[in-house]
């Protein structure tokens, strides 16, 4: 039922669908806005209609299950109040994106299924609320100790209160030791920038997982499990994986279970200016600009121009990349730029990046029929008037 969606500014966003709402900014858009990306263009990943949550009512139910599906929980509930009181608010300033950026780029190879993104379906937030190690310790008696075993082998699945088509409603999972490494930065979040959570980005509460994909940032939270299994949602088990170049629609049924289900990031680079087919006057400089992120904390230390097509390369000369305060891990992406004297007649302008472990991206798209992750080198072509 759409017919409760909320109402706001969309000029600035390329809406792809809007039942459900999916939208993201343009590329100069995107990095005009700095390191910071404001609420309004923030992109917008829906699997269904924006609940519409009345925060006094609203309560997140917590329980440890080590048996059967549900059965025998000893559900605690949290009103908003307790979890805006009971624990401090912490800040953490993380970048989402969503395991099919880019995903236009594999659509091209081959047919995918999903949304067809181009390259900004990632943005950058400060988010405050709630650490769920404190939440999982104090309610679950979960202790982060490393000889619990559960602490290995265990799973935090969430579960939401939207209405999707595929699921009886939107879930994920993330594996315990992440939710309770005091350092992984997973909180329950009620702020972004500063202000309560808007619908569309997961109001009165969501789940901030930091260098994971965006999937596992659970908005409208409304179930926390802790479990032996992961999460058995369409959305972590038929979906987010990459599956075998092999696979298509015709044994994609039989598949899933073959793929692992995404966690972190993989690395990524994007121009976001000059765009594609932008006309630029072949006798003057240009600064090209753009974003790289990389997941589980890893930071960005290079990236690489090419204005050759590939032949030659030169590293950015600006990269500025803020590591989270509170650990020294870097949950947001890295904002570069190079400035070129020119840029050689009829060539393409390719960036990629390296981050902290020397990952690096590959050269051509590596097709998979979810269309995930796909991380190839980005190649802009520019115009040129003499
Ligand atoms: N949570 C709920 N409840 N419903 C959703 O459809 N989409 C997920 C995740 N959390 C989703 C969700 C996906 S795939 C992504 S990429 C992020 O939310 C997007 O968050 P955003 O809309 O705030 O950018
Ligand atoms: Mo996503």
């Amino acid at each position: 039922d759409y017919s409760h969606e909320p109402t706001w500014d969309q000029s600035n966003l390329l809406v792809h669908c809007d039942k459900p709402f999916n939208a993201e900014p343009s590329l100069p858009a995107l990095i005009n806005a700095g390191e910071i990306t404001p609420t309004e263009i923030f992109f917008k990943r829906n699997h269904g209609p924006i609940p519409d949550i009345s925060q006094i009512q609203h309560r997140v139910y917590i329980g440890l299950q080590d048996g059967e599906r549900h059965q025998g929980i000893n559900w605690q509930s949290l009103s908003m109040n307790d979890i805006m009181t009971r624990w401090p608010k912490v800040t953490v300033t993380a970048t989402l994106q969503c395991a099919g950026n880019r995903r236009d780029g594999l659509a091209a190879v081959k047919e995918v299924k999903g949304v067809i993104w181009k390259s900004a379906a990632v943005s950058t937030a400060i988010w405050s609320g709630a650490q769920l190690c404190d939440i999982l310790n104090d309610v679950a008696g979960i202790s982060a100790e490393h000889h619990n075993k559960m602490i290995r082998d265990y799973h935090v699945c969430f579960e939401a209160n939207d209405h999707v088509h595929e699921d009886v409603c939107y879930g994920s999972s993330i594996p315990l030791r992440k939710a309770m490494d005091p350092m992984g930065d997973v909180i329950l979040a009620y702020e972004m920038n500063g202000k309560p959570l808007t619908r569309e980005h997961g109001f009165p509460i969501r789940v901030i997982v930091p260098g994971y994909i965006g999937a596992r940032s659970v908005k409208y939270l409304q179930k926390i499990v802790i479990q032996p299994q992961e999460s058995t949602s369409f959305f972590q088990r038929r979906d987010y994986k990459i599956l075998d170049p092999t696979i298509d629609h015709t044994n994609v049924e039989e598949s899933w279970d073959t793929a692992a289900s995404l966690t972190e990031m993989n690395v990524q680079c994007v121009i976001c200016t000059p765009t594609e087919n932008e006309v630029i006057p072949s006798t003057e400089a240009v600064t090209i600009k753009g974003y790289a992120i990389s997941g589980g904390g890893r930071s960005i230390y290079r990236v690489e121009v090419s204005v050759d097509s590939g032949k030659t390369w030169e590293p950015a000369s600006k990269l500025v990349q803020n590591p989270e305060v509170h650990s020294g891990m870097y949950w947001t992406w890295a904002i570069w730029e190079k400035t070129v004297s020119k840029i050689p007649h009829s060539t393409e302008i390719i960036a990629r990046a390296y981050d902290s472990s020397g990952n690096t991206q590959p050269e051509h798209a590596i097709w998979n029929y979810r269309g995930v992750m796909n991380n190839a080198w980005f190649r802009t072509r520019v115009m040129q008037v003499p």
